[in-house]
């Protein structure tokens, strides 16, 4: 008899100090990961092939073995919502990733999403992100510039990097945000700027931080709407109207102008040289698209670090048309095609334009 008694009272004292013990411990973020494809999940014929593999391959619950280091920073469970290079995203890529995305943050029990995603659009869809998805918990899009396979691979320390991010409580309210080589971008501001290095992404202003060794540095936070602050809900979008872009450059036509309206195109951004300037030969053409009901938006071709001046190359207060501001031409188009499935007309255009 006496032994029983001893033994359930040890029993107790055990059960009494584990969960003492579990009590103390702070529970880890619960994180989920989205994989989409890209670069980061792509596997080379050999290690020295850096450049040259077959993206779209690794599928997430092999992305996530493949760095062990997750588990201590969050419990990170994957899904895997495509397979694709991110130069084949669509629209409804977009919308598909978008909703998942809101669904997930809704969920009380996720603190922070993290999404793997090809570097070539990757700043288009965490724009796309930003602008739609309504919550302040933190969404990080991640990629890589090698593949896996490759030495030196970019892709391993980019995730851990990502799912820290997603997993601090500082990251969030800073609308979506972009982790690539270290550096903790705004995915309003950030865009691949060189093609084949790992220090390929860049912002116009400036990163908002930094993370390093498992921990977040932040130096300045995002003054522009997005996410809770934003009058875009993705929940509200079913379509996303075609916009096209055409880039502006020596002996220049209206070619492609006349082709993308012809297809359907609501909106054109112009892709113009300098501070968005039109050729003369195109300006005709944008007027009488413009009078039929197109969207005009004027855009450079410029690398980031100014804006397009409303009103000084061309006469937009006259013409009707937008200045796309310090938007680059592929960012005007993710934000033309959400102001256009809200029903913004030319006015409202330029205000979020300004606004965004
Ligand atoms: N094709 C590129 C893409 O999927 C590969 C990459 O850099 O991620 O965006």
């Amino acid at each position: 008899m006496m032994k029983l008694v001893r033994t359930l009272a040890s029993t107790f004292v055990a059960m009494t100090l584990a969960a003492a013990v579990h009590a103390q411990v702070p529970a880890k973020p619960q994180v989920v990961l989205l994989a989409t494809g890209g670069t980061i999940a792509g596997a080379g014929a050999s290690a020295a092939n850096s450049a040259t593999y077959q993206a779209a391959k690794v599928p997430v619950d092999k992305l996530i073995a493949g760095v062990p280091e997750l588990a201590q920073v969050a419990a990170v469970r994957g899904e895997q919502v495509f397979q694709i290079a991110s130069e084949s995203f669509t629209n409804e890529h977009l919308l598909t990733l978008g909703k998942r995305v809101a669904a997930l943050a809704r969920q009380p029990e996720v603190d922070g999403i993290v999404i793997t995603h090809g570097t070539d659009t990757l700043e288009e869809t965490a724009f796309f992100l930003g602008l739609t998805v309504r919550t302040d918990k933190p969404v990080v899009v991640v990629g890589s510039m090698r593949p896996s396979t490759a030495l030196s691979a970019d892709g391993t320390l980019n995730l851990l990097n990502a799912v820290t991010v997603a997993s601090s409580k500082d990251s969030r309210g800073k609308g979506v945000l972009v982790v690539m080589n270290d550096e903790i971008h705004s995915g309003r501001d950030v865009s691949k700027s060189i093609n084949i290095k790992t220090e390929a992404f860049k912002s116009a202003w400036g990163p908002l931080g930094m993370v390093v060794e498992g921990r977040t540095y932040w130096f300045r936070a995002p003054v522009k709407r997005h996410t809770l602050t934003s009058e875009f809900d993705i929940e509200a979008i079913k379509a996303l109207p075609q916009v096209d872009i055409a880039y502006g450059y020596g002996n220049a036509s209206d070619v492609a102008q006349r082709a993308f309206v012809a297809k359907g195109a609501k909106a054109l951004i112009h892709a113009g040289t300098g501070n968005g300037s039109v050729a003369a030969p195109v300006v005709p053409a944008l007027r009488e698209l413009r009078a039929q009901g197109v969207q005009i938006i004027r855009s450079a071709r410029v690398v980031g670090g100014g804006f397009v001046l409303r009103n000084a190359e061309q006469p937009d207060d006259q013409y009707d048309w937008v200045v796309s501001h310090d938007l680059n031409p592929q960012k005007a188009r993710i934000l033309a095609m959400v102001a256009l499935a809200n029903g913004s007309d030319s006015k409202s255009l330029q205000r979020v334009f300004m606004e965004y």
